[in-house]
């Protein structure tokens, strides 16, 4: 059993974040050593028979009905933030002004505003050694963390293209009902924050560039859909078409931009984005493919244990290498199973615990930060005021 002090963490929101992150607050002590021990020590949710059900079936401790009692509690170190957007600028300031280290889902903010204001109490709250990250869990997927590795390692030389897609297919049906996601002053946007705001971040952290510029189109396709009670996860198959009572949509449900990246020092790349609910077929295709000056890399989270590379170095016909990321000496892999067994999309909210935790323990700022979500908003925002003027390049 280990010694190692407590960190008593305060989870709001029980939905699929809510499980995901409870699942890694759990299994990530269980095999990692970790300079402090994760406890479940309670949940959040509104619903008192909700929250006392996804207690029981997630391991938390205790349950609150109001997240501002997890903040009061002097039982409570961490608080986890597994909550529609429009919420977690209240949450993560309130919990960071108490001294409480925060862990925020994304995209951080419905807005630029918000995130600044995020950013600035984070800043601030780690100058007393309260830290702060948020939940961009793609950079935790063992194939992206060695894209980032060997782009660090200047395998691919000079980045030049950037093609990120992130691909689902949940909304195609038009009777889908409506949810969360799909209501603006809950969400902030569509697919765009939604998914796209993953590509944005992982484009940036493994190429090393931030955007400094877009030029955007947003598309929704289906203005309106049933509505369906309380139905807050992702849109079910509704089977409510006829005359049920319908809600307007009022976020995008496709998003396509252009992008330049700053370079980090050499001539900044260029990019395409693609995001949507709507590509039939396409579970959860988050792809990402950078080409190079000495080689390209591919990824696509449908095959995740896969990262394909082309080498420059090698014969042309030498064609791209499937490189199955599962051997002990990739990042993370060395902790979980034998050499070719593979892991899922839950690996990576565990290994988000991990890092986090580990952090903290050191005393280091996590990544990525508020600032890095910031400036991911910072993308969100220009892709939304282009697509709002004719697509005109907008910096970000
Ligand atoms: C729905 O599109 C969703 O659940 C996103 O909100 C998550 O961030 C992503 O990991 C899976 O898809």
């Amino acid at each position: 059993m280990t010694t190692a002090k407590p960190l008593r963490v305060g989870m709001v929101g029980y939905a699929f974040m809510g499980a995901a992150h409870s699942q890694a607050w759990r299994t990530a002590p269980r095999f990692f050593d970790l300079p402090l021990q994760p406890r479940l020590t309670a949940v959040a949710g509104r619903n008192a028979e909700g929250v006392r059900a996804a207690a029981d079936k997630l391991g938390w401790e205790s349950v609150e009905t109001d997240w501002r009692r997890l903040i009061e509690r002097d039982d409570i170190d961490l608080i986890d933030i597994c909550t529609p957007g429009d919420t977690h600028a209240e949450i993560a300031i309130a919990a960071l002004e108490a001294g409480k280290h925060v862990l925020c889902e994304k995209p951080l903010a419905n807005s630029v505003e918000e995130a600044e204001r995020m950013t600035l109490a984070a800043e601030t709250a780690a100058k007393q050694g309260v830290m702060s990250m948020c939940g961009f869990s793609y950079r935790r997927t063992p194939a992206l963390a060695l894209a980032r590795r060997f782009v660090e390692q200047g395998r691919l030389g000079e980045i030049r293209h950037v093609r990120a897609q992130y691909l689902q297919d949940w909304l195609s049906d038009a009777n889908a009902p409506m949810t969360w996601r799909l209501d603006k002053s809950k969400s902030g946007s569509g697919s765009l924050g939604d998914i796209g705001a993953h590509s944005i971040d992982a484009a940036q952290w493994v190429t090393g560039q931030n955007i400094t510029g877009v030029s955007a189109l947003l598309e929704t396709f289906v203005p309106e859909r049933p509505l369906a009670g309380d139905l807050v996860g992702l849109g079910g198959h509704g089977d409510l078409s006829g005359d049920a009572p319908r809600g307007k949509v009022t976020v995008d449900d496709a998003a396509v931009f252009s992008a330049k990246f700053d370079g980090a020092g050499s001539a900044g790349a260029i990019g395409v984005f693609e995001a949507t609910r709507y590509a039939l077929g396409r579970k959860n295709a988050m792809r990402l493919e950078l080409n190079g000056t000495k080689g390209s890399l591919a990824f696509d989270f449908e095959d995740m244990n896969v990262l394909s590379f082309y080498d420059a170095a090698e014969s042309p016909d030498a064609g791209f290498r499937k490189i199955f990321v599962t051997e002990p000496e990739h990042p993370y892999v060395g902790n979980w199973w034998p050499t070719g067994h593979g892991l899922g999309y839950e690996h990576g909210f565990t290994h988000q615990v991990v890092d986090l935790v580990t952090a903290i323990g050191e005393g280091r700022q996590p990544e990525p930060s508020f600032a890095d979500a910031l400036q991911v908003q910072r993308v969100l925002a220009a892709v939304e005021s282009s697509a709002g003027n004719s697509s005109q390049w907008q910096k970000v």
